[in-house]
């Protein structure tokens, strides 16, 4: 997400990452917001740094955690703590393909449509209730690459538009379910039609 970007209806309380190089630490900071590293590798089990990035996510004070590229599996101690309000946005159309190499086991399964999804997280991996849903055409001359350039651009519409919801109150997770103005979404969450 284009991290200067954003409705005047919320502010970016922090950007953390678990790796010092992360490029968006560089984006947040250059547009004066609170960054953190919490290095994963200096903690002696799971439970230790999820321990560690929620002190540091509750002192900024966030009302929703919204993951983007991190690639560490959250325990379910951290996943409760924040119930209702962590998201994560998934290059498949869940919930096909969870899991990662998500691109080429779409070009494999020879699928004519492939796309991103925006879900609440549970503790099991990428099976918590999606939010929003876009898709692309797989064409026949599409290369992994190709595939993944497309729905980045896809992933920076919906992503945006779920944090908005989210803020606006519009969005909640009840009993497993992600709703939308009260009401139940669909299976694989809002579908966004985006022409690409
Ligand atoms: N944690 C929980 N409990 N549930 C989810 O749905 C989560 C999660 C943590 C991250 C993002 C997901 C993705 O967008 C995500 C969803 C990492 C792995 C993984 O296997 C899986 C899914 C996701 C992110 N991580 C390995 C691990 O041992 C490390 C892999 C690596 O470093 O390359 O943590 O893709």
């Amino acid at each position: 997400m284009d991290v200067a970007a954003h409705s005047d209806d919320f502010q970016i309380a922090g950007v953390l990452s678990n790796r010092a190089d992360a490029f968006g630490l560089v984006r947040a900071a250059n547009a004066g917001i609170p960054t953190a590293i919490v290095n994963h590798t200096l903690y002696i089990d799971r439970a230790t740094f999820d321990t560690a990035l929620i002190e540091q996510i509750d002192s900024w004070q966030a009302d929703l955690v919204v993951l983007a590229g991190f690639m560490r599996i959250l325990t379910d101690g951290f996943v409760e703590h924040y119930n209702g309000r962590l998201i994560n946005i998934h290059p498949s159309l869940l919930p096909k393909f969870k899991g990662l190499n998500t691109h080429a086991r779409a070009l494999e399964a020879g699928d004519a449509e492939h796309g991103c999804t925006v879900h609440f997280v549970c503790p099991e991996l990428d099976a918590g209730a999606p939010i929003v849903q876009a898709a692309t055409s797989v064409r026949a001359d599409d290369s992994v690459q190709s595939l993944q350039e497309r729905i980045h651009h896809l992933e920076h519409r919906i992503y945006p538009l779920a944090v908005e919801w989210f803020t606006a109150g519009r969005l909640t997770q009840h009993q497993g379910l992600a709703l939308l103005d009260g009401q139940p979404l669909p299976p694989g969450g809002k579908r966004f039609e985006a022409s690409l």
